[in-house]
């Protein structure tokens, strides 16, 4: 039976989404392209089972394989971030923080996360989500001068608020982050150290950015970013912590794992215990260095001013695009983007001043450094012209010739 046959509608539109995957640049800092494997343990039996529980303590029969292929992805997880206990259950992101505030949180309780127009996420306490709406949530934020992280602000705010849990770990910050420094921050207030390492799991992973692992009490992460694997998260911590991060999964917020999903990230650990993913991660933040100083070259500023890691923000005011505009005319030259608020943004984060860019996807196709300066040539080309139809035609043709020369998943067919 094949899909083709039995729903020409959804096949048609996937064999679409996979052509225009192909032929299109991504610069979404958090998405990427999974392997063919991921992809295949993704779309196995193992959907078919129900395994609420955990391996060896399950509410349903017939749960033999799949438990051997749970505590795979278990013992992986754990290897490769060198943790004491790793929980892969979490549906996503979003759900891994929920647990993590179930886990470690009453609610109404205070804690403190960075400011979402500063880089942070919407479950990192903003007003419109669960985790400003169900806890008390003060915003940290970053030096208006260096647009970098300001620790002994930080503390100073710390010391002042008094939060049960301090997070730590962003959506777009595009510098490293100093997690020691964060836990002595919680060990002066007694705080729960949090750390939100979604977007650079994979830079972790391939040992070209700090670990959390010796200081956060508690690490939530998705799979799908540079750690590429298949959407979903998991939630890692010192041993001491296990009982009570798995029952902030389940029974705290989730009923039943998708074990599918599970035997993927199993996939995914694996692959980023191989030793070319250390290359990956290395060209991962290579491209996005050369990316950003190119970006820089050619007049654009870039918040914080430089990146070293996977992501870059560009502040476009100085070019009088909004972020909402720049990425409608890149999305028409085939250059897939995300607007983003910069720190201090006076717009709102539907029209934003800024520009997300990430290089993770672009590696994973294999290009380097000529082909970041040549992105960056594109970029700003359509963004200092967003309404020339002709230049937008003429950059999707040449974006579609670089994608040409790198393709993804050269043999799968539909
Ligand atoms: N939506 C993700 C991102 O793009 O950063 C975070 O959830």
């Amino acid at each position: 039976m094949k899909l083709k046959e039995t729903d020409s509608a959804i096949y048609g539109l996937l064999r679409e989404e996979f052509d225009y995957q192909k032929s299109t640049l991504r610069l979404i800092a958090s998405e990427n392209y999974t392997s063919k494997a991921v992809m295949e343990a993704t779309g196995s039996v193992a959907t078919n089972k129900y395994a609420e529980g955990y391996p060896g303590k399950r509410y349903y029969a017939g749960n033999q394989y799949i438990d051997q292929i749970e505590e795979l992805a278990i013992e992986r997880a754990k290897k490769l971030f060198n943790v004491g206990h790793a929980n892969v259950q979490p549906h996503s992101g979003s759900s891994a923080n929920i647990a993590a505030f179930f886990s470690f949180l009453e609610p109404g309780d205070k804690f403190m996360g960075l400011e979402l127009p500063h880089g942070g996420h919407l479950t990192h306490g903003s007003p419109v989500n669960f985790s400003g709406k169900w806890f008390r949530a003060v915003a940290y934020g970053v030096d208006k001068e260096t647009e970098a992280l300001d620790y002994d602000a930080i503390k100073k705010q710390a010391i002042e608020e008094k939060p049960k849990l301090i997070i730590c770990g962003y959506t777009a910050y595009p510098l490293m982050i100093d997690f020691k420094a964060f836990r002595e921050i919680c060990d002066e207030v007694g705080a729960v150290m949090m750390a939100d390492i979604s977007h650079f799991a994979g830079l972790v992973a391939g040992g070209v950015y700090n670990s959390p692992a010796p200081y956060a009490d508690v690490i939530t992460s998705t799979t799908h970013k540079t750690l590429r694997g298949p959407r979903g998260a998991i939630i890692l911590g010192p041993e001491e912590n296990g009982k009570k991060i798995d029952k902030g999964v389940f029974p705290g917020t989730q009923g039943g794992p998708l074990e599918h999903v599970i035997a993927a990230k199993a996939v995914c650990f694996h692959e980023a215990m191989q030793p070319e993913f250390k290359e990956y991660a290395t060209q991962i933040v290579k491209n996005a260095k050369v990316l950003a100083e190119e970006l820089v070259s050619l007049g654009l500023r870039l918040v914080a001013g430089k990146t070293n890691t996977h992501v870059l923000l560009v502040d476009l005011n100085q070019k009088g695009i909004t972020g909402k505009d720049a990425q409608a005319a890149l999305e028409e030259a085939g250059i897939i983007t995300n607007r983003n608020t910069i720190p201090f943004d006076t717009r709102s984060p539907f029209v934003t001043s800024g520009l997300r860019l990430g290089t993770p996807a672009l590696t994973t196709r294999g290009m380097k450094e000529d082909e970041m300066k040549h992105i960056a040539r594109m970029i700003v080309k359509v963004i200092e012209n967003p309404n020339d139809s002709e230049l937008k035609l003429k950059v999707r043709s040449e974006v579609e010739e670089l994608c040409g020369k790198f393709p993804i998943y050269g043999d799968v067919s539909y």
